[in-house]
């Protein structure tokens, strides 16, 4: 009895991770492919981003209503949007990783490559069923699963547990401190910026830890750094009228380009490599460093 339910087990096991396995490698070629196709086709021609019959064609966006209390919100500024003006559920609850999926291509013009990969991401992490299961947008504030420490428009959850709510003062700094034409954000700016957060989280935080910078991008390339856009988005978590992705080439944006659009601007960030991070340790736990800090504390 226990044997059977034994080797039942493993052989699920093992079946569904070379599922998992096939289908990343499938995922990986028709994303390869998608990039290459994207480079010899045209983009998509300004105010045609989103298609027609889709939520936010022509930069029509449904009526953009306030999260109500109880409603389910998280740490991405751009997923909150979705549900603030309904194209996902308004309360943010019982969505399914595959309509978050479809809703981030349409919108946000994501490959389709990505809005499967990104969401299984999501759902491998919170160890649910990606065809299946479904989540509250809360729960992908899981730490290291979209939130993460250092973040540019969140505090760090070790300070701040409501990740739903806006930082009004940390989105003004990232509004303020552009140097681009008309104090538009540069990816120098953003390096900067993640940088200064990052020794900031150090001295402040002493659960610091830093895997999921990259999640960022993603929006980076969408939303672009216009000052006006990103005070919408950042600060009411909204959709602006006439708005649509900065990112128009045709099949949306792939995992092949996100991730080389991602490695300039970390390799960028100068606090990495300066000492800057370590002392920051260092100032907050003194010279014997974390255990004697635990010790004594
Ligand atoms: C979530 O949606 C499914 C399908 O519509 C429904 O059967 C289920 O009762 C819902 N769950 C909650 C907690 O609302
Ligand atoms: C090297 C690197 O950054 N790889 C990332 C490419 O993008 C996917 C999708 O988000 C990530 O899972 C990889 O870690």
């Amino acid at each position: 009895m226990a044997i059977t339910i034994i080797a039942k087990r493993l052989w699920q096991g093992l079946t569904s991770s070379i599922f998992d396995g096939l289908m990343l490698v499938g995922l990986l070629a028709w994303d390869v492919l998608l990039t290459l196709y994207n480079h010899v086709v045209p983009n998509r021609s300004v105010g045609r981003v989103v298609k027609k019959g889709l939520p936010g064609f022509g930069g029509k966006w449904p009526e953009y209503i306030p999260p109500r209390e109880g409603d389910s919100r998280c740490s991405c500024p751009a997923l909150n949007a979705l549900a603030n003006h309904g194209i996902l559920p308004h309360d943010g609850r019982n969505i399914t990783f595959t309509e978050l999926g479809r809703v981030i291509q349409e919108v946000y013009n994501f490959a389709p490559t990505f809005g499967v990969i990104g969401p299984k991401q999501a759902a491998n992490f919170l160890g649910r069923d990606y065809w299946t299961d479904r989540f509250d947008l809360r729960d992908l504030d899981a730490h290291n699963c979209i939130e993460h420490d250092a973040s540019v428009t969140r505090p760090d959850a070790y300070l701040e547990k409501d990740q739903g709510k806006i930082p009004q003062a940390l989105v003004e700094e990232v509004l303020t401190c552009g140097t681009g034409p008309g104090g538009k954000l540069t990816e120098a700016d953003l390096s900067r910026l993640m940088g200064k957060r990052r020794v900031e989280a150090k001295r402040a935080n002493p659960e610091y830890s830093l895997s999921t910078f990259h999640k960022l991008f993603g929006s980076w390339k969408i939303f672009g750094g216009d000052i006006a856009d990103l005070r919408v988005v950042l600060g009411e978590e909204r959709l602006p009228e006439g708005w649509e992705p900065r990112f128009r080439r045709r099949m949306g944006l792939t995992i092949l380009e996100f991730n080389f659009t991602v490695l300039p601007v970390e390799l960028s960030v100068k606090e990495e490599t300066d000492g800057s991070i370590a002392a920051a340790g260092r100032e907050r736990y003194g010279d014997g460093g974390e255990v004697q800090s635990r010790k004594n504390g």
